[in-house]
């Protein structure tokens, strides 16, 4: 179905959410028709966020917000849906619109295998009525469910469309740019050659992608890098655990601004340990690049105050493959917790290729390698 026509049946001003390439769609939708505006449409930093701050519209307005997601964001909605919207504790109604990656019987990646077959049925064990809007759902179908979920709400409870490939259309276009000159994939490249044989830990996304390819043309193993598929924020957190286990072996995190904001409290933990054999490279194209480009609030704070205000004793932003080197060098000269921010354009390879290995190999890989260091 066309976007517009399952706005004009949702009925809403407000929308919330975290950027999904099955719901690019909506996205784009949105971001032609609202840009991001306080009054009708923020990406906030995780799904949890959105979810509240959409409870905080419908407390003030009374109105029925609309929050949307990828399905891997069903996790970090789970306590505030539990604990804040259920109709047994404050009653909030709120729409979820929720892109249904690793559908049944469709091909997709392994992160999304698990998370895809209990979709469903974790929206309905948190009392969301769900609607499944296909490819082929008609029109009339989705004013029906909407009719029946119209009810739901008037009971303070929550319902969701479930979104499936191909489900959503939108003809315009948005060009997602910024000022920056920095690719990505050639960040990964100076990230690879300055770490030589130290244990990566890389984020959500192409970053990740991007990493296994430069290894692959390298001719070198894999073994080096963690590669954190799912889990979407948690990638620095991983690599603390691994760095303060094996302290004589440096540990590096390659990072993406929408993953650091999506879970920033990660950045105070780090900075409270200050593991002296981490380096967390955080490349900032305030962008949610991999799913399609859309804006994080990144571009507008200050992640080197963030990181020195949360105790890293060394943190810097660069904008040029010269410093990036230079600064790369610095932080492995130093024996102490290093942030670099890299300013990074908005784009990627049209012909990336995902990782060829399983991600079970992948961590025995990696084990069997951090095995081998202290
Ligand atoms: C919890 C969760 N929400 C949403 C997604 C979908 N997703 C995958 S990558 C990505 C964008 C990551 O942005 P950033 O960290 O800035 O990296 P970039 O893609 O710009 O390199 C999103 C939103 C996800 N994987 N997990």
């Amino acid at each position: 179905m066309k976007v517009e026509k399952l706005v004009e049946i949702i009925g809403s001003d407000f929308y919330s959410g975290v950027p999904d390439s099955q719901l690019k769609a909506l996205c784009n939708y949105l971001m032609n028709t609202y840009g991001i505006d306080p009054k009708h449409h923020i990406i906030a930093a995780n799904e949890g966020n959105c979810t509240a701050l959409a409870a905080g519209y419908h407390l003030a307005t009374g109105k029925v917000p609309v929050v949307y997601m990828q399905n891997s964001g069903e996790g970090n909605i789970i306590n505030p849906v539990a604990s804040l919207l259920n109709d047994k504790v404050y009653a909030i109604p709120m729409v979820f619109v929720v892109g249904w990656r690793g559908q049944p019987g469709l091909h997709d990646e392994p992160q999304h295998i698990y998370q895809g077959e209990v979709t469903v049925k974790l929206l309905e064990d948190m009392d969301i009525k769900t609607f499944i809007i296909n490819k082929d759902t008609t029109d009339e179908e989705v004013a029906a469910a909407m009719e029946a979920f119209k009810a739901v709400l008037a009971q303070g409870k929550d319902v969701a469309f479930v979104i499936g490939k191909g489900a959503l259309s939108y003809d315009g276009k948005v060009e997602y740019k910024n000022d920056n000159v920095m690719v990505r994939e050639e960040i990964i490249r100076h990230i690879v050659a300055a770490s030589g044989e130290d244990p990566i830990v890389s984020t959500t996304g192409k970053a990740s992608r991007e990493l296994f390819e430069t290894r692959a043309a390298n001719n070198q193993s894999h073994k080096y890098d963690f590669l954190t598929v799912g889990s979407m924020g948690h990638s620095s957190s991983i690599a603390l655990g691994v760095a303060l286990n094996k302290p004589k072996t440096r540990i590096w995190c390659v990072d993406g601004d929408g993953a650091v904001l999506m879970h920033m409290g990660s950045m105070a933990v780090l900075g409270a340990n200050k593991p002296k054999n981490m380096i967390h490279v955080v490349i900032n194209n305030g962008a949610h690049e991999t799913v399609g480009g859309m804006p994080t609030v990144a571009a507008q704070i200050d992640l080197v105050t963030i990181a020195k205000a949360c105790g890293y004793p060394n943190a810097v932003c660069v904008d040029s493959f010269e410093a990036l080197d230079s600064e790369l060098e610095a932080a492995k000269a130093r024996n102490e917790l290093s942030l670099i921010e890299v300013k990074c354009s908005i784009g990627a390879r049209d012909d990336l290729g995902r990782p060829t290995t399983t991600a079970l190999e992948n961590k025995e890989g990696f084990m069997e390698y951090l095995k081998e260091l202290s």
